[in-house]
């Protein structure tokens, strides 16, 4: 096909039916498959932002507040940035719904934590399949054969090393390549912000380096073939069953280089999407693409609206009138720019799994589909997730109950918070639900400038939910320590406990009660 850009007209009378003649967009789905669009999961601390730096120097990557975008190999690299520490919220999940692999990233010396283990939880329920890095090898920590049975009994996921250290943790010499035996050891470069110098001895060699923690890596090794077994194998870790392990150190830059080959060769591609009535839409059929992150600006003089949208089949090119596929209204990216970090940027021209930033948004939600062409499609919404933090909020001024009531609706509907109410607390304070706090202050800030309602914010205990039925409601009314309430957008019942212990003793006293942990839940 000529290298022109637009869809071959075939495309766009056939639409999306399997079976006719569709002509392939072989320029579409060639870039298609260089794409890998991955985040990186993993506790604060763990080194997420030293990773990305030091991928950054292998991929001559360009860094981006929401993406970062590199060239690896003639792999073009989507990093996509999953916010933590303060910023943790439901875009922190969302997420994870625009990429299609992850880089599990664990501390040597602390395995899994709780946000990793939350992270994990919406990857599997994605079905986005993990690479695991274990991070800081060049600090003390733990045994490399515990932290895979970590892994296994934790969280049900069979690694698959592909390389091994040599040394113990804060002893590092060198990884040796398990599939091929080949031992490198690094060195670093000064100032450690470089890439590392790479060596590779053969086993005479090894031996009269590292003798020892050599041939104790050597004897690791032949174990790790018994306990499980040869190599990776691809399909169960496309199927979310297994997860390459790799050893390193981000900071010195150790692994890296071997960790961004992995990604390349294992992370799929972006592949054909399911939409709401479960048909694949083609990687090459027009233009569709998934709205993941809505960042409204608090900048009350500047009151727009970024969103960041997974393209997922098509060529996005500026300038397209799309169609918003929730309200069938047009949206023109005309003069829409895309945002890299702090400087705005124009992108011209956009693949699947990539990003682009819209600006003036207004009119779009996480989990909103866009789409060029005659034929609609809408993708699945993305799903909410586990709040862990709950506060009552009422507005300040009686004579604004209207603008706060009109402020509270929008901002449930736009997925900045969830809503949740009961005949008890009324409707005048409803009950805020968030994964993270400052998804509060969102709240708060934008329901005075945006819509003239000043409010005040009152903490609750509950740091838990779980979805439960109208007979749960009824049994749960009246225990101490719990209280059941209504989620506006969907209407869930949705039961709230102080903490993890009165979850567990409620559960053991009444196994009658319908309680299901929501995705991300149980951290
Ligand atoms: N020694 C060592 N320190 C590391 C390594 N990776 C990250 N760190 C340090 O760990 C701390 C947290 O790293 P950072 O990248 O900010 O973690 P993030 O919170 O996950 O983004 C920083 O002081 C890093 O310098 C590593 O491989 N080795
Ligand atoms: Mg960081």
């Amino acid at each position: 096909m000529a290298d022109t850009g637009a869809p071959p007209r075939a495309l766009l009378i056939s639409g999306l039916t399997s079976g006719d003649a569709r002509v392939p967009d072989s320029k579409v789905l060639a870039e298609a498959a260089r794409r890998r669009a991955f985040a990186v999961i993993s506790h604060p601390d763990a080194g997420k932002s030293t990773l990305t730096e030091a991928l950054a120097l292998h991929a001559s990557a360009i860094t981006q507040a929401g993406a970062v975008h590199g060239d690896y190999r003639d792999i073009v690299l989507n990093l996509l940035d999953t916010p933590g520490h303060a910023d943790f919220s439901e875009d922190t999940y969302r997420v994870l719904s625009a990429v299609d692999g992850a880089v599990m990233l664990l501390d040597s010396a602390k395995g899994l934590e709780p946000q990793t283990l939350k992270l994990f939880d919406v990857c599997r329920s994605r079905g986005v399949p993990v690479v695991t890095f274990v991070n800081k090898w060049d600090r003390p920590g733990r045994e490399p054969l515990e932290l895979l049975d970590e892994i296994e009994q934790r969280i049900g996921l069979r690694p698959a090393p592909i390389n091994w250290p040599v040394g113990v943790a804060g002893d590092f010499r060198g990884l040796i390549e398990r599939a091929t035996g080949e031992y490198t050891t690094f060195t670093r470069t000064p100032g450690g912000a470089g890439r590392a110098l790479e060596t590779r001895l053969d086993a005479a060699a090894a031996a009269a380096r590292d003798g020892e923690a050599y041939a104790a890596a050597r004897e690791e090794l032949a174990l790790l073939d018994e306990i499980y077994g040869p190599g990776v194998d691809l399909a169960s870790f496309l199927a979310g069953v297994s997860s390459p392990v790799l050893f390193g150190a981000a900071l010195p830059n150790f692994g890296v280089r071997r960790l961004l080959d992995v990604v390349s060769e294992l992370v799929p591609s972006p592949a054909a999407r399911e939409d709401i009535k479960g048909e694949a839409r083609p990687v090459d059929a027009p233009f569709s693409g998934l709205v993941f992150k809505v960042q409204a600006n608090m900048d009350p003089a500047h009151r727009d609206r970024m969103a960041f949208v997974r393209v997922c089949s098509g060529r996005f090119e500026r300038g397209m009138v799309l169609t918003h596929a929730a309200t069938g209204r047009p949206f023109a990216t005309k003069y829409a720019q895309s945002m890299f970090g702090q400087d705005r940027e124009t992108v011209e021209e956009a693949f699947p799994g990539d990003v682009i930033g819209l600006v003036n948004a207004t009119a779009l939600r996480p989990g909103d589909t866009l789409y060029a062409g005659e034929v609609p499609v809408e993708f699945p919404p993305i799903p909410s997730f586990a709040p862990e933090h709950f506060a009552v909020v009422r507005g300040k001024e009686a004579g604004k109950a209207k603008q706060f009531r009109r402020g509270i609706e929008q901002l449930d509907t736009e997925g900045v918070v969830q809503v949740l109410s009961s005949d008890l607390r009324g409707d005048q304070a409803p009950v805020l639900a968030a994964v993270g706090p400052l998804q509060f202050d969102v709240v708060l800030h934008r329901l005075e400038h945006e819509f003239g309602a000043r409010a005040d914010l009152d903490h609750l205990d509950y740091t838990l939910a779980w979805r439960t039925d109208a007979d749960g409601a009824r049994a749960l009314s009246g225990q101490r320590a719990t209280e059941v309430l209504t989620r506006r957008h969907d209407g869930a019942l949705l039961a709230l406990f102080s903490d993890k212990w009165r979850l567990g003793q409620l559960r053991r006293e009444h196994p009658e009660i319908l309680l299901e942990p929501l995705i991300a839940g149980e951290g």
